[in-house]
């Protein structure tokens, strides 16, 4: 390719300019056909090279009248801008198909992936939920509470006064100050009633601490707290919430018992068992069950009226309301509905232990 001019000593501005036009043209479809880099550089060089085309034209520009040769001038950067351009776009054309083709060669799309080990939920937080959802479903809310308590919602507005021999029944962790570790989940009760008037229908599942260390006490232990307290709550509702939760939770068929007990927070107060689920409580395998020993009952907590002196300490009058509470273990629970006979394993973070339970 080479300039055309209308004659040697006066070239033609506007024919410089179409030529310049046709150059950058023809570099581009001379480079769409090159597939190195090496190739393309010295298309590039032929080009805008010292001895290049558009070199060879610009010699001419000289020549031209001054007026005519701004607009030369400017189609001649126009050209070179569009070569280097064309020579940008298109390199980075063949490095995007060297990785398309790197990939194909290195990676193997019909391998399977590599798996990834699933976590599961904790046997107690699987217990915890699935309790949750059934008192949520008698339109219990969920309440919590902090593990530093005072020992006045701990003990003292709950009925057990310093003097009380119940505080011995509880064997409690005293942390510097004020403050104790909560041996039970009833200050939520305390706390709950304390924050707003009834009716008042919560449960309280958390973490409870106490000074017991074997292989059916920890001394730390889930529990989960119920309270149910408006005008005319009766023993019966208590009796038929937890027959509900049982069925629930161990299944249809299953029987509840209360026991009298005593709770200084509760009169009357009653120990709760659930008939064994395992053996049914029938003969001939109640005889021999590992789960009930042959009692054909399990204890799963304790429950009761609410005490007049609990509602007189958070201010609610006895002759308006009434109200029942229960507390049960949630390990205890959990032990129970996956046959674990130990305690401790839930704390033990042994992954062949966790790895049984479902993900959730
Ligand atoms: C209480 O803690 C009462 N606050 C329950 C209550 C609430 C009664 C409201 C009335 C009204 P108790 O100390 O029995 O009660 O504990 C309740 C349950 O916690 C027990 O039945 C048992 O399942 C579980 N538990 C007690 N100590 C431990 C422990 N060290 N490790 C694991 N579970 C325990």
């Amino acid at each position: 390719m080479s300039p055309t001019a209308p004659g040697a000593d006066t070239p033609d501005a506007r024919s410089i300019v179409g030529e310049l036009d046709r150059l950058a043209q023809g570099f581009r479809e001379d480079i769409s056909a090159l597939s190195t880099e090496q190739e393309i550089r010295l298309a590039q060089a032929r080009y805008l090279g010292k001895k290049g085309l558009a070199s060879e034209l610009m010699k001419t520009l000289g020549r031209l009248p001054p007026a005519d040769r701004p607009a030369v001038g400017e189609a001649a950067n126009k050209t070179r801008a569009a070569i280097e351009g064309a020579v940008a776009t298109r390199l980075a054309a063949l490095a995007d198909a060297a990785l398309v083709g790197d990939l194909a060669r290195t990676i193997d799309v019909t391998l399977p992936g590599r798996g990834r080990p699933l976590g599961t939920l904790h046997p107690l937080t699987l217990v915890r939920r699935e309790i949750e959802g059934i008192f949520a479903a008698l339109g219990f809310e969920i309440r919590t509470g902090p593990w530093l308590e005072t020992e006045w919602n701990n003990f003292d507005a709950l009925n057990t006064p310093a003097d009380h021999p119940a505080r011995d029944m509880q064997d409690t962790f005293f942390v510097e100050g004020d403050f104790i570790l909560r041996s039970h989940t009833s200050p939520v009760q305390i706390r709950t009633m304390l924050a707003g008037p009834p009716p008042v229908k919560i449960i309280a599942p958390g973490n409870v601490f106490r000074r017991d260390d074997d292989a059916t006490h920890t001394p730390m232990f889930p529990q989960v707290e119920g309270l149910s307290v408006g005008a005319s709550v009766s023993f019966r509702d208590l009796q038929a919430t937890l027959f509900y939760f049982v069925q629930r939770f161990f299944g249809a068929g299953t029987e509840i018992r209360l026991r009298p007990s005593f709770f200084p927070f509760t009169e009357p107060s009653a120990e709760v068992d659930a008939s064994c689920f395992l053996c049914q409580a029938k003969a001939p395998a109640r005889a021999t069950c590992r789960l009930c020993k042959g009692s054909g009952w399990i204890e799963i907590g304790g429950a009761g009226m609410v005490h007049p002196n609990v509602f007189k300490a958070v201010g609610y009058d006895k002759h308006d309301v009434t109200g029942f509470a229960f507390g049960m273990g949630l390990s205890r629970m959990a032990m129970l509905k996956y046959g674990i006979s130990d305690l401790r394993l839930f704390y033990e973070n042994d992954l062949r232990f966790l790895q049984q339970f479902p993900p959730g």
